[in-house]
């Protein structure tokens, strides 16, 4: 739970701040209508609490008295309800990037109420700073605490926090008591990133590699307020494994195998691990552990609760990440042992933790959801049936193109099985069949790499779920049967029509 009242936690060590201590609705104030807004927060994880609840108390207010109040929400990616929900809730959000996943504002956002732009999250700060978006009126950035020297302890997320207040004309912080204090340490942030063409490599070549400093820095005179709050993360259970995300993680696990035979990954080591958002995302990580591998390394982008599994039981031994986002259990299970944690946990900002000459240069494996795949290889992780925005393109793309190996996973269904995961031609294109390599459902796995078009569509027909298998081999035949088939065989204004049947008659089986 959020406060709003002023109190005096010695967590703010400098005296030039401790002056600037107010109330949520104090702060609130400040932000007018139309403002461009940069929040802290990334997949639930180290969002501010109290600002956004006083400005959706503030918004309601104004449009109760017929008044005009919306902003503009810029944040490292999804946040929270308690955030994203609420203000939409009190219709106060005009526009939003680069990711949410937030059910209030997705129905505001597929609606037209709501301008989205879906951005790749490793491009956006510096977009913001190369002025493509409105420049940042104010930042609200949620920290642990603030030293002595006036810089800033960062709380679970980085994300876009160091852009935002180098951009932001005013800041506002948050500081929440609720973040345990020993998480001071764990942080990397990076600030010499620089400008074209005068950028420089950046000195990263292991996931475990550090290269910047533990604080955030802020010019005091840019701060015009200072929270103090007491409130946890969103932190949302997983549900258990069932038997299909078990079986995904297993064949994630045999083609590793089948990778350490052919010399192409290290043997009982791999390579540094990026794993997705979401249940399957877990189960992959479980089937690690099970697999019995020992002392891996991850660089990704969020450690969900899967991770700290690993991390208790050695299977990795460094997760580097921008975000930590952890379910009730598992924040108490990290709160009780948060000394031994620490020292395996490294959190970066989301222009670090997702930049494409990094990922590339220590080999990541990419590892991420999605909602369909055709037989070709294309993917679609952000739009149902081609039109409605489900999440957004996230960090998916910045780790698939630029991946050692590239992995999609998904059950191969959706919708009790009304929807085949694998089509013929996917109604919305993410990751083009150039970033995909692997693609796994429960059913296995296609290596589509060094495979012609054709190959590929038998590799994919074969992991598609056996109910569909038949047709989406009649629609693949028939393609290639036609004279001039071409590279790629389509027959195409039926392969656009495929989702249609879902939408007819709530099931894309044929009758
Ligand atoms: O909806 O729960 O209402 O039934 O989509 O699907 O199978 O639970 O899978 O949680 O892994 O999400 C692509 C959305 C997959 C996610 C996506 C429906 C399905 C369900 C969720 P219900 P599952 P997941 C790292 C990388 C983009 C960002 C990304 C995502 C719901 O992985 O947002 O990868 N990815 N970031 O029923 C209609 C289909 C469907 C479908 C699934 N073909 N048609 N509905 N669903 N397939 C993290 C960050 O970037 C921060």
């Amino acid at each position: 739970m959020a406060t709003n009242d002023v109190k005096n936690t010695d967590r703010i060590r400098s005296e030039i701040f401790r002056s600037k201590i107010v109330t949520a609705d104090d702060a609130a104030a400040l932000i007018h209508d139309g403002a461009a807004v940069g929040f802290s927060g990334f997949v639930g994880a180290g969002y501010p609490k109290a600002v956004p609840e006083a400005l959706a108390k503030r918004a309601h207010a104004l449009h109760a008295n017929e008044q005009d109040f919306s902003i503009k929400v810029y944040t490292g990616a999804s946040t929270d309800h308690a955030l994203d929900g609420i203000l939409a809730e009190e219709e106060a959000i005009s526009f939003r990037t680069p990711f949410s996943t937030d059910g209030a504002l997705r129905k505001q956002i597929n609606s037209g109420e709501v301008g989205y732009i879906d951005t790749h999250l490793s491009h956006l700060a510096q977009q913001v700073e190369e002025g493509f978006f409105d420049h940042l009126d104010f930042a609200v950035i949620e920290i642990s605490g603030i030293d002595e020297n006036g810089d800033l302890i960062p709380s679970t997320s980085l994300g876009n926090n160091k852009t935002y207040i180098e951009q932001a004309d005013k800041v506002i912080l948050e500081v929440n008591e609720w973040q345990p204090e020993q998480l001071d340490g764990v942080h990397d942030v990076y600030y010499s990133i620089g400008t074209p063409p005068n950028r420089q490599p950046i000195p990263l070549n292991t996931a475990h590699d550090r290269i910047g400093i533990g604080r955030l820095r802020v010019d005091p005179d840019k701060v015009v307020a200072v929270i103090e709050t007491e409130g946890g993360d969103r932190n949302t259970k997983f549900t258990p494994l069932d038997e299909c995300s078990k079986a995904i993680g297993d064949n994630v696990v045999e083609f590793f195998k089948q990778e350490e035979a052919a010399g192409r990954l290290p043997e009982g080591r791999l390579l540094p691990l990026q794993s997705g958002i979401g249940n399957v995302a877990n189960a992959v990580l479980a089937g690690l552990e099970r697999a019995g591998y020992q002392g891996l390394e991850c660089y990704s982008e969020v450690i969900q609760d899967g991770m700290l599994d690993l991390i208790k039981s050695g299977t990795v031994e460094l997760a580097s990440a921008t975000a930590l986002s952890l379910s009730p259990d598992a924040v108490e299970e990290f709160r009780d042992n948060i000394d031994f944690y620490n020292k395996h946990i490294l959190l970066r900002p989301q222009e670090i933790s997702n930049n494409p000459e990094l990922i590339r240069r220590i080999g990541v494996v990419a590892m991420n959801g999605m909602l369909e795949a055709d037989i070709y290889g294309n993917v679609n992780s952000t739009h149902i049936m081609g039109t409605k925005m489900m999440n957004g393109i996230g960090g998916s793309g910045d780790f698939a193109r630029n991946g050692y190996i590239s992995i999609f996973l998904s059950p191969s269904t959706a919708k009790n099985g009304n929807i085949s995961a694998i089509v013929p031609f996917a109604s919305h294109i993410d990751h083009t069949e150039h970033d995909t390599m692997v693609v796994v459902t429960e059913f296995g796995f296609a290596d589509l790499r060094g495979k012609t078009p054709r190959q590929r569509a038998e590799a994919m027909i074969a992991i598609a779920h056996p109910d569909y298998r038949d047709q989406l081999r009649d629609y693949f035949d028939r393609a290639n049967a036609q004279p001039n088939a071409g590279q790629t065989p389509h027959i195409l204004p039926e392969a656009l029509s495929w989702h249609q049947r879902f939408l007819d008659t709530g099931s894309m089986k044929q009758d």
